[in-house]
């Protein structure tokens, strides 16, 4: 990346006090530029630029959903502005930021995903007046184009708050003076907390943290049933998802060269190629590592022989991700013991799908999978039975490890601020998405099992859509039944 300017243009132009300037005071301060700069070259880059506005631009896809999404909230919170923060770019190191994810909040009523943007819905008489706040096209005559850390020339052209008003059917205004402007509003105001400090400053008088969060917990069930434009976009982040897959088993034998982190790598490319990124980090799981649920170091050997637990899923561009998990044996064929506990993950799994249902509670699919599981674990004599009794001691753990499964969307763990009632302890609507993704897993120095078990780690993850009458599994494209994953990985082994 460039940095030849980068150390004077970082302070920008308005608050330049580089330690240099303490020594030599900037000749052309009045114009707020940067010394080194001439009269010359300030006034030749003011001009000689093309109009590059774009006219009659057609509304995102999902700019109907979008309006739906605010309309709810507005009837929820009626008389009180409403104030949404997308996020500030947060710094990696030094002078390079990390990669800007608005946040889920902003970006679901919305459908932007701008760094700084706020959308404010001001209380009027029939309900709520939305506005975007946003950085609008830099200035050319004043230098920010050029000299400032965020103007266009060096962090690429914005959309102008026109063109930004038609695109997401929001009337957009400039974000650099909505503090001053909440700092001297009145009345009821909430705040999703979290994301902009500086928003945060300017109503830290106005808001109350147990109002804030009430406004949270909304926006996370608002999210629970999915609406058809998230259902589609989550059926492309799965089918991207299908893709990758498929890459890595391409790659096993240059995985088994190298390292986990060539699988990791294989299936970033593809999600940056058709997504917009992984929806979490990639766990690349060879060995024993399956049996670390969040293994996402990748930098261990892939041997043949062994079982890879790979749980990955691409992001799409509207930022819905797929959460997918596969454990595949690298050489290809399954040996006896890795056979028997995949088969048994396997059936736990059917059994947890069979369990979506519309109406069920959410916690069955959960209660059918972990029964299968241990049924399987009282019959190979690992722990002492009735399978009703370790159930009620909940034995079975130190196998199972995790929950079942969890709601899938904006975040890879969606909906997560939701009420007990509403989500673990609620019951299944269409429209919800989840995961169903038992496993088992052997520690390698667990002196509880038999030798040959030790190191195992088996996860079969889908992502399942309750329908009106049953349920449709988004991620069927990938086989799962060892039979069928062998043949699988035969073809495109080729
Ligand atoms: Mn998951």
């Amino acid at each position: 990346m460039a940095d030849e300017l980068t150390p004077a243009v970082s302070d920008c132009a308005a608050d330049a006090a580089g330690p240099e300037e303490s020594e030599e005071p900037p000749k052309q301060r009045k114009n707020g530029l940067y010394p080194g700069v001439s009269d010359e070259l300030a006034e030749n880059m003011k001009s000689g630029w093309a109009d590059t506005e774009l006219r009659g631009l057609e509304p995102i896809a999902q700019a109907a959903e979008t309006a739906a999404r605010r309309a709810a909230l507005s009837a929820r919170f009626p008389g009180e502005r409403l104030v949404i923060p997308a996020g500030n770019l947060k710094t990696r190191s030094n002078d390079t930021d990390y990669p800007f994810r608005a946040s889920v909040e902003y970006a679901y009523l919305t459908g932007n995903q701008t760094e700084d943007g706020v959308l404010v819905l001001e209380p009027a008489a029939d309900g709520h007046r939305a506005t975007i706040y946003l950085l609008p096209r830099s200035d050319r005559e004043n230098g920010e184009f050029w000299l400032s850390g965020q103007g266009e020339l060096w962090v690429g052209r914005r959309h102008s708050l026109t063109e930004a008003a038609e695109l997401y059917g929001i009337p957009a205004s400039d974000v650099r003076e909505l503090a001053d402007a909440l700092r001297e509003a009145t009345g009821p105001v909430r705040l999703v907390r979290g994301y902009d400090a500086a928003i945060e400053a300017a109503l830290t008088d106005k808001v109350t943290a147990e109002r804030d969060e009430e406004l949270r917990v909304f926006l996370s069930e608002e999210r629970l049933v999915k609406d058809e434009f998230e259902i589609g976009e989550l059926q492309k982040a799965v089918d991207s998802t299908v893709r990758g897959f498929e890459d890595v088993v391409r790659v096993l034998d240059k995985a088994e060269a190298t390292s986990e982190r060539y699988i990791e790598g294989t299936f970033f490319l593809r999600a940056r190629v058709e997504g917009n990124d992984v929806g979490y980090g990639s766990i690349c799981a060879s060995g024993p590592h399956a049996c670390t649920l969040h293994w996402v170091r990748n930098d261990g050997p892939v041997r043949s022989g062994d079982l890879l637990l790979l749980d990955a899923g691409v992001e799409t561009h509207t930022y819905y991700t797929a959460d997918v998990t596969r454990t595949l044996p690298v050489s290809g064929r399954f040996s006896e013991i890795q056979k028997k506990i995949y088969d048994a993950v396997h059936e736990a799994q059917e059994a947890g799908i069979a369990a979506v249902q519309p109406g069920a509670k959410y916690r069955n699919f959960h209660d059918a999978a972990q029964r299968v599981l241990t049924e399987r674990l009282v019959e190979w004599g690992l722990v002492e039975g009735p399978v009703e009794r370790v159930l009620e001691l909940g034995l079975q753990r130190r196998w199972t490890l995790h929950g079942t499964g969890h709601m899938l969307g904006m975040d890879v763990h969606d909906c997560a601020a939701a009420r007990v009632e509403s989500y673990v302890d609620g019951t299944l609507e269409p429209g919800m998405v989840l995961t169903v993704e038992p496993g088992l897993y052997f520690q390698a120095d667990d002196l509880t099992v038999p030798e040959e078990y030790r190191g195992i780690g088996v996860r079969i993850e889908d992502d399942i859509l309750v329908t009106e009458d049953g349920n449709r599994n988004l991620s069927a494209g990938l086989p799962r039944q060892s039979d069928e994953v062998e043949s699988w990985m035969a073809a495109l082994k080729g």
